[in-house]
């Protein structure tokens, strides 16, 4: 079972808050306990942790200003590329392992390199498949969502379903159909379409109204082929306002929405939300999620952190607690994960070299969103937040703020209701300093 990459060997287990690191137990969790009961459910299937492949296993460390700092052994230059995806494969399910992470999720790209022809490319992702299934039987990790990576190869560099040239449509939809099959047969959850490069860099050479109709009928291309297949998972948008583009078309959960609607597909397709991106997009992260989830398209979590000192996307993994409390909050208020689940899809900074970083990064993350989720567990015991919410709206529960929703009462109807009262509106104190002191309480 043990991969032979990291030093240690035994799964990391709950410790408890007061647990001391020892050269026998290096890593362990102080919150992450995945038995506890936490609201009615397991803790374990409120977090639903996933890791990524992408960032782990298949980025090497690389920047714009430099190489490979990991040298990942599986990255070696001239080894045979099956032989290294089946070592890949065995390091990721090894890491899934000693996390005790009841999921991961991966891009085709990201297992297995392309081959020669596109059918050549989708077979070695199959069997690379073949091998996650058996992993997964064997050791009980389920696959939280596969996805197809249409923004790598040159052929995407004009986007792929919004790409001038319906070629480059078909070879995405040929990709697509091959991933979303994969997901089904290995049980996922769901299935995710980031923008990718499906954006612009200028104007002066893209034809926007074109672009964005493609871009509906992809989508619809899918959930078409999800229900011919009988795939039950969902299918989710993941919204972002820039990188690579200059401006990408899943700019934010609002964006999302409308062009869902556009297209007949809101009650088709939810949204996966990262925090990294919700900054980018000039958003909180809970309000996203409080977003999505008014709207009815609360899918799945995306859980890293962005710098907010940097206007670009730089995954790293979380570590505050307020944010990812209040964030989890926002999740529980709605009837917290259905078929989603928090993805870390974080990576290490490029100078964390250790293989077993990946075991830390991970680890330290699981447990601050443990220990989050306990805060959001206390806020929402306590309700004084969504008391003060209920209370401040309580109007809208009354007689005049019925009639006025129930379509009841015309503009004329509101003009004389208010001619004739003496009363003038009284205005109450939205009380943000003691929320947010309440906030801190639960901390
Ligand atoms: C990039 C995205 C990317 C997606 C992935 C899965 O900014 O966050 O990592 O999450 O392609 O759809
Ligand atoms: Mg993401
Ligand atoms: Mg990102």
């Amino acid at each position: 079972m043990s991969s032979g990459y990291f030093t240690i060997d035994e799964p990391l287990r709950y410790e408890g808050p007061k647990y001391k690191p020892s050269a026998k137990r290096p890593l362990g969790y102080r919150w992450y306990d995945p038995e506890r009961i936490v609201l009615g459910r397991r803790m374990a299937d409120q977090l639903r942790f996933a890791v990524c492949y992408w960032h782990s296993f298949v980025w090497n460390g690389s920047d714009p200003f430099g190489g490979d700092s990991f040298e990942r052994p599986w990255h070696a230059a001239g080894g045979d590329p099956m032989k290294q995806a089946m070592h890949k494969a065995d390091v990721a399910f090894d890491l899934f392992r000693l996390l005790d992470a009841p999921f991961f999720t991966f891009h085709d790209r990201d297992i297995v390199p392309e081959g020669a022809t596109l059918r050549e490319s989708n077979l070695n992702v199959r069997r690379v498949g073949e091998v996650f299934a058996r992993k997964m039987e064997q050791t009980g990790i389920g696959l939280l969502w596969g996805t197809a990576n249409l923004f790598s190869n040159r052929r995407y560099m004009a986007g792929a379903a919004t790409n001038p040239d319906p070629e480059v449509f078909a070879y995405a939809a040929a990709q697509v159909k091959n991933v979303l099959e994969m997901t089904h047969e290995l049980g996922g959850e769901n299935y995710v379409l980031w923008g990718g490069r499906e954006g612009y860099e200028t104007l002066l050479n893209t034809d926007l109204k074109r672009e964005l109709a493609q871009f509906g009928r992809f989508l619809q291309l899918v959930v078409e082929h999800k229900h011919k297949i009988g795939f039950k998972g969902a299918i989710l948008i993941e919204p972002k306002p820039a990188e690579p583009t200059k401006h990408q078309y899943d700019y934010d959960v609002a964006t999302v929405f409308g062009f869902l609607k556009a297209h007949g597909l809101e009650k088709e397709v939810k949204v996966n939300i990262e925090q990294n991106h919700a900054l980018l997009a000039g958003h909180s992260f809970e309000h996203e999620i409080a977003l999505a989830q008014a709207l009815g398209i609360f899918g799945s979590i995306d859980m890293n952190r962005g710098d907010e000192m940097l206007g670009w996307d730089t995954d790293q993994f979380p570590n505050n607690l307020p944010q990812v409390a209040l964030a989890l909050y926002h999740v529980l208020q709605g009837g917290g994960f259905t078929s989603g689940g928090l993805n870390f899809d974080a990576k290490l900074r490029r100078q964390s070299i250790d293989p077993d970083d990946l075991i830390a990064g991970h680890a330290h993350a699981m447990d601050l969103c443990a220990r989050a989720l306990l805060v959001a567990e206390k806020m929402v015991e306590d309700g004084a937040l969504a008391r003060h919410v209920q209370e401040r709206y309580a109007g809208w529960d009354g007689k005049l703020g019925r009639a006025i929703l129930q379509g009841k009462r015309s503009l004329a109807d509101l003009a004389a209701i208010v001619d004739k009262s003496s009363l003038e509106p009284k205005p109450v104190s939205g009380r943000q300093e003691r929320l947010e002191a309440l906030v801190n309480s639960y901390l």
